[in-house]
């Protein structure tokens, strides 16, 4: 639907575009677009959407992954995708479940004694101060094996998986209370609380459902088991849940469905399920007092030990007026509460109206004691009309609710009729429709379901794709919509596919709350966030043996990993601590030896931990997974297994013939003198820096600190080059002023980074026609021949403007036809010095005028090239 361009006539539209594009680009967007068949409102969509290289956006979302068993990072407007955190699914990039220090975090997730190596990701929440996303930590629920998973938002990595003691499945977590002092999690298909068999004819009796409420530390960022608590439930399938907010603060709300209790059996001739659970008109909202709850559940006499884990009974719950129901439309999803926490809406799957519940009224019922009678439980009950601010028809299959900053703006779901649906939950009418492909879940907008909602755009998490994406088999992507609700109406910008697990609800926030670091203090177990005990600094590295035990301490960085050889006997246990003992950022190295299925990431400055069970002989390579220097592919070593109980045969050595002694000599000197050549080089890039204050500028001071890192580790390769060298040892002298030379390219390489930063800088600003010229200059092929600031095998062109008389004129007509000036004196002696001819480029007049910009540009810079 086009609705937000149909108010204006097209060809309005149409004629201020083309008059601004002609004149950016000489009508080349035009072509473009009817070459690939675009409208103009596919135009401002795409421009909309689009990032330059370089450019963030300005929204980070959290998806979860649904049976991938991780989260799904993207940004928004670009819905690029950032990253997949491996939540409670092992994923080897990550090293994730194949690292010691990972593998604790996974087997957290153990139940029963079980690994378990998957998960059912629902619901990403994001820590709270006053209701408001605080960035810090990021909450996950597992629906198939009831767990909680806690992100930190410092390095996106996993650090705690608890499971939950009493529940069999869980589906309404997570959810932060509005100082994240609880995370709120709900069951889903009633079932004991303990851990035995009971038959289903003592449903009634001996299944439960519940909402466990699990205490939050918000400095370490995890659970305290021993805190939480479990509210005990009638065995209704509770499911969605939110916390409340500002005026209903300290209260918890849960859907519920299956109230009829029905237990199914089509194998003993009963109906379905989906028949016996759908037969009332109405079914649950729990409301409970997670406040008063959590002061109860501190006292022994309140609570039930199961499982070791604290449970609330129903009837202390009632006695103490802290658990309350009210009738909600059949079968509902989602609910809702709004920034101000007291409007709560509730949206059925099988009813068309979404139902607003005002939090004074339930209030009031509750303070005056005004029931309408008791559940079979004895829970008392709210009356529904009462308790109803109104409800509203959206349409078929409402499901989930977000807000906007406007008042009373909120966004629905609709499975069934795949629309998002704009409407105003105060004044109970509908203002928007906009169709999506196809089959909407969740929806999410921008911190839409905090306090403070930001607007701008709401994107449709649509469960069916069908014909959107290019056929990749009957397994298809998911399809998630990007849609701009700045308007008057709903826009659909851009399709997103997405090809992880099928995801469910996704929480957005504003890209600077989040505050990600880029490397860690020197030796962390980012799993802890404390010191690795195999933390091993340069010069440190060794092997230690004890018994069958082999503890190997290494270092991996540019582009050596140390030890290169370890060698063991058939069986022993081999345990390899490693540490990235790089400062620079994005300087990942990977490690694995070959065979043994081990694998780790190691960030820079992390330290963790391989180990296995050398149980097969043989010659193993382990290596650098990520390729991280030139010289990535040597970054390798070798774990040599071998049977101490086997005699092996040497092989015969054979006679190679080698370098004479004079040769020998001459290599050494050849090596010495480049390196000595490079290290000139070096310095004049110092120098310039140095000249030109690179020290206040934080991106190029932070390069310079990486290039010294490299530059700092000569001395000592030079000192055992010269120790060899005294020695007599040519062979080996050579091979460390070639490490040396490994050093001083890494160096020069950031060094030139730096300098190239600094030069833009500290340069004079480019206007749009230098920019143009520069781009021309590239394209052109120009850099081939001519290298600013140096005589290449063409001329500098520093000055070029001022080498001839009316230069400008002189230089235009040279680019444009330099055939017709060969003949000219000082170009023919061009010509004979340099042997080459400028070639006719053929560039326009205005790519001419353009590039004669940029040498106007290079000439007022002159100093930094
Ligand atoms: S649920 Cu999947 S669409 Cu688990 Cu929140 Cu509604
Ligand atoms: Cu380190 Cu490749």
């Amino acid at each position: 639907m086009d609705n937000y361009f149909k108010k204006i006539p097209s060809f309005i539209l149409g004629m201020s575009l083309v008059a601004t594009v002609s004149s950016a680009s000489d009508g080349e967007l035009q072509k473009v677009m009817k070459a690939r068949g675009l409208t103009e409102n596919d135009v401002i969509r795409a421009a909309k959407t689009y990032n330059p290289t370089g450019v963030k956006d300005e929204f980070v979302v959290f998806s979860s992954g649904g049976q991938s068993g991780q989260v799904i990072v993207y940004g928004v407007p670009s819905m690029r995708i950032l990253k997949y955190i491996a939540v409670f699914t092992p994923e080897p990039w990550q090293g994730y479940g194949y690292d010691v220090d990972s593998l604790k975090v996974l087997r957290q997730g153990n139940i029963r004694g079980r690994e378990i190596n998957w998960g059912d990701t629902h619901h990403p929440a994001i820590s709270e101060k006053d209701g408001k996303y605080d960035g810090k930590w990021l909450a996950i629920n597992d629906k198939a094996n009831p767990r909680i998973a806690i992100i930190d938002l410092e390095d996106f990595e996993t650090k705690q998986i608890v499971v939950n003691p009493v529940f069999k499945s869980a589906h309404g977590g997570a959810f932060f209370t509005q100082n994240s002092e609880f995370i709120i999690e709900a069951a889903q298909y009633a079932a004991p609380f303990d851990n035995e068999y009971h038959p289903i004819d003592e449903y009634k009796e001996t299944y439960r459902g519940g909402v466990t409420l699990w205490k939050f530390d918000t400095k370490k960022g995890r659970i305290l088991e021993k805190d939480s608590f479990t509210l005990e439930l009638p065995p209704y399938m509770q499911d969605l849940s939110d916390s409340g907010k500002g005026v209903s603060d300290g209260w918890g709300f849960t859907n519920s469905f299956n109230t009829e209790m029905y237990t199914g059996g089509i194998e003993v001739g009963m109906p379905p399920n989906e028949a016996g659970m759908s037969r009332n008109d109405t079914d649950f909202l729990h409301v409970y007092n997670w406040k008063k709850l959590a002061e109860l559940a501190k006292h022994k006499e309140n609570v039930q030990i199961v499982n070791g884990h604290k449970i609330i009974p129903m009837d202390i719950a009632v006695k103490h007026d802290t658990l309350f129901l009210i009738p909600e439309p059949k079968s509902p999803h989602g609910v809702d509460v709004s920034p101000d926490g007291e409007y709560i809406t509730v949206c059925g799957k099988l009813d068309t109206h979404a139902s607003v519940f005002k939090w004074s009224k339930i209030q009031n019922l509750i303070k005056n004691k005004k029931y309408i009678g008791k559940d079979p439980y004895g829970i008392p009950i709210l009356d529904m009309k009462s308790s109803l601010h109104g409800q509203v028809e959206l349409g078929l299959g409402p499901l989930h609710n977000q807000y906007s900053p406007v008042d009373g703006e909120i966004y629905t779901s609709l499975y069934v009729d795949s629309q998002i649906v704009k409407w105003n939950y105060k004044t109970l009418k509908v203002l928007d429709k906009e169709n999506v492909h196809y089959n909407v879940g969740h929806l999410c907008g921008m911190e839409g379901k905090s306090a403070d909602p930001q607007g701008k755009y709401i994107i449709s998490l649509n469960k069916l794709a069908i014909d959107r994406f290019q056929n990749v088999g009957p397994l298809h992507p998911q399809n998630h919509q990007l849609i701009d609700i700045s308007g008057k109406t709903m826009d659909l910008l851009v399709d997103m596919p997405l090809p992880l697990g099928e995801p469910h609800q996704a929480v957005a926030i504003r890209a600077e709350k989040l505050h990600p670091h880029v490397r860690y203090t020197m030796g962390t177990n980012s799993k802890t966030g404390e010191q690795h005990i195999g933390k091993t600094l340069a010069g440190q590295e060794r092997i230690e043996r004890n018994g069958n035990k082999v503890t190997v301490y290494s270092t991996l960085v540019r582009s050596h990993i140390n030890p290169e050889r370890i060698t063991v006997n058939v069986g022993d246990e081999v345990t390899i601590h490693m540490t990235n003992l790089e400062r620079a950022q994005d300087e990942t190295h990977g490690f694995t030896v070959d065979h043994y299925d081990v694998h780790a990431s190691l960030e820079p400055g992390e330290t963790t931990t391989l180990q296995f069970t050398a149980d097969i002989e043989g010659v193993f390579p382990y290596y650098c997974t990520e390729f991280c220097s030139a010289l990535h592919l040597e970054m390798m070593g070798y774990l040599m297994v071998k049977d101490p109980n086997k005699k092996y045969v040497s092989a015969q050595k054979l006679k190679m013939s080698t370098m004479t002694p004079a040769e020998l000599k001459a290599e050494y000197d050849k090596t010495v003198a480049v390196n000595d050549a490079t290290d000139a080089v070096i310095q004049s890039v110092v120098k310039f820096l140095k000249d030109n204050h690179f020290d206040k500028h934080k991106v190029v001071a932070d390069l310079v600190t990486d290039a010294f890192d490299q530059y700092g580790q000569i001395p000592a390769q030079k000192k055992l080059a010269n120790e060899a060298a005294k020695a007599g040892d040519l062979e080996k002298a050579i091979l460390f002023e070639n490490m040396i030379w490994q050093l001083m390219v890494k160096t020069a390489d950031v060094g030139i980074r730096a300098k190239d930063a600094l030069v833009r800088l500290i340069a004079t600003k480019q206007s749009a026609a230098v920019q143009n010229g520069e781009r021309a200059f590239g394209e052109g092929g120009c850099g081939g021949c001519h290298v600013i600031g140096k005589v290449s095998s063409g001329p500098d062109l520093t000055g070029v403007l001022q080498r001839h008389e009316n230069g400008e004129q002189w230089v235009k007509n040279f680019i444009m036809k330099p055939e017709a000036m060969y003949e000219e004196p000082y170009v023919k002696g061009m010509i004979d010095y340099f042997n080459l001819k400028m070639p006719n480029q053929h560039m326009s007049e205005k790519e001419t005028k353009d590039i004669i910009e940029y040498l106007k540009w290079i000439d007022e810079n002159a100093n930094l090239f």
